[in-house]
């Protein structure tokens, strides 16, 4: 058994679990990170685009923003298209400035990869067998194995970066955790493609066939998105069949319009909200994929990960720089805030854009009846200047809570 030791100890190398140990890393706090794959594997996994205000701040606390600057693309707006009706809601006039940076989540991965290499900072890929120790003391540790040997970490307190499936939240006792769980009949069927983007703004379309989404990584990369019947597999789906469906449920003028060309990714994603009450246990923190999960209808997930990521920051910069030790258990309350307003808002998003068929979606009305209102209900968001300003302020993104 090998021991080694650290301050914050890390589970999961995704976007949370870089993020934060670059952050911390930069006010002098010693992290470690343990990730169960490799890193090509983590950078394989192809999902958001979208980045709020509060992530690219972050992004440049961290000293890790010179390609998201030159690479990423800021979008002032964003379109819907309802029934082949399309509103433009102006996010930065609406929300007196206030825009979103289009830069893919594999892009902010690699980014912080390489700060992390060139910083020399610790992190075990492959490592497996991982298990958060001892939480509720003072002297927690993390268990795992690397390279065929048995390590234990010890440290000061646990981050649980460790997505959906990680091990963290499991470390919760069951009668100390509760879980709010809805997924949904349908899912997202993903394309990437090296074409240019249909359009130069986001497209969120409401259509009888199902929903839509055209967005995109640079200008010569497109990424799309279909709803799809859970039961539907990606093997049913040829590049030319998403095509053809793409086109028919954009703006008739976009699809005329529209490049296509061969994927590059294809996959399908459900559709859950999910979230898990308390995010802290003891001296063990769970931050992003691993306590919530957003349907990506209002592109918050990631977003929401990087709200965690700057309150725990604030938390442990108290610890080590004030000695403020009870500051810690303020960390749960502030974060659920900001995460049942993002899943409030993605539900909402999503029960809007959405054909449920003959489900009732999360009422116990009549399906069509639901549709109706869910039609009207949606047109008068985007008619109304009130309404759209209620979409734009979430979709940039609400401030930062501050610790008390
Ligand atoms: P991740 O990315 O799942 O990373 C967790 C990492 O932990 C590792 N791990 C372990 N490591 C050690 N030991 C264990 N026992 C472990 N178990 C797991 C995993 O290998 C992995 O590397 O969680 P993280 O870092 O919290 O990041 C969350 C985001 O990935 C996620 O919220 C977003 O991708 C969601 N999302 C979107 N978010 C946005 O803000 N804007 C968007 O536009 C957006 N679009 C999307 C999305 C998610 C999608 N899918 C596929 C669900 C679009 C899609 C289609
Ligand atoms: C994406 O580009 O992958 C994306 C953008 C906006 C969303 C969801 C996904 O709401």
């Amino acid at each position: 058994m090998k021991t080694i030791k650290t301050q914050v100890a890390i589970i999961g190398g995704g976007p949370s679990g870089l993020l934060l140990g670059q952050l911390l890393h930069k006010y002098g706090i010693d992290n470690v990170i343990l990730e169960r794959v490799t890193g090509e594997y983590v950078l394989g996994r192809i999902r958001a685009g979208i980045l709020e205000q509060g992530f690219v701040n972050l992004v440049r606390e961290a000293g890790v923003e010179q390609r998201m600057e030159t690479e990423g693309h800021v979008h002032e707006g964003v379109i819907f298209s309802v029934q082949g009706k399309d509103t433009r809601v102006d996010l930065k006039g609406l929300t007196g400035g206030d825009v979103v940076m289009c830069y893919g989540q594999v892009e902010i991965t690699q980014d912080l990869m390489q700060a992390r290499v060139a910083a020399d900072l610790p992190t075990y890929y492959e490592a497996s067998d991982v298990q958060p120790m001892d939480v509720k003391s003072n002297t927690p540790y993390v268990a795992f194995t690397h390279d065929g040997e048995e390590y234990r970490l010890d440290c000061d307190y646990i981050a649980g970066c460790d997505g959906f499936h990680g091990v963290s939240r499991q470390t919760i006792p069951e009668d100390v955790r509760t879980e709010f769980e809805r997924v949904y009949p349908f899912g997202w069927l993903g394309l990437l493609a090296d074409v240019p983007p249909c359009h130069e703004e986001l497209i969120y379309a409401k259509h009888e066939r199902g929903f839509a989404l055209a967005s995109q990584r640079s200008p010569t990369r497109s990424r799309y998105y279909l709803q799809v019947p859970l039961t539907d597999k990606v093997e049913d789906w040829s590049d030319d069949a998403f095509w053809e469906e793409l086109k028919k449920r954009l703006p008739p003028e976009v699809a005329a319009n529209m490049q296509t060309g061969p994927s590059i990714e294809k996959s399908i994603a459900p559709l859950r909200s999910f979230v898990c009450e308390p995010m802290q246990y003891g001296n063990l923190f769970l931050v992003g994929d691993a306590a919530h999960i957003v349907p990506p209808t209002g592109a918050k997930g990631l977003n929401l990960a990087a709200g965690d990521v700057a309150t725990l920051l604030k938390i442990f910069r108290r610890v080590y720089e004030e000695g403020d030790k009870a500051c810690t258990e303020q960390y749960s309350e502030i974060a659920l805030r900001r995460v049942w307003n993002a899943e409030r808002y993605s539900w909402w998003l999503t029960s809007l854009l959405h054909e449920f068929g003959d489900e009732a979606g999360d009422s116990a009305m009549d399906p069509q009846m639901r549709d109706r209102f869910m039609t009207s209900e949606v047109n008068y968001f985007l008619q109304s200047e009130a309404g759209r300003k209620v979409i734009a302020e979430q979709y940039v993104g609400l401030p930062y809570e501050d610790l008390k």
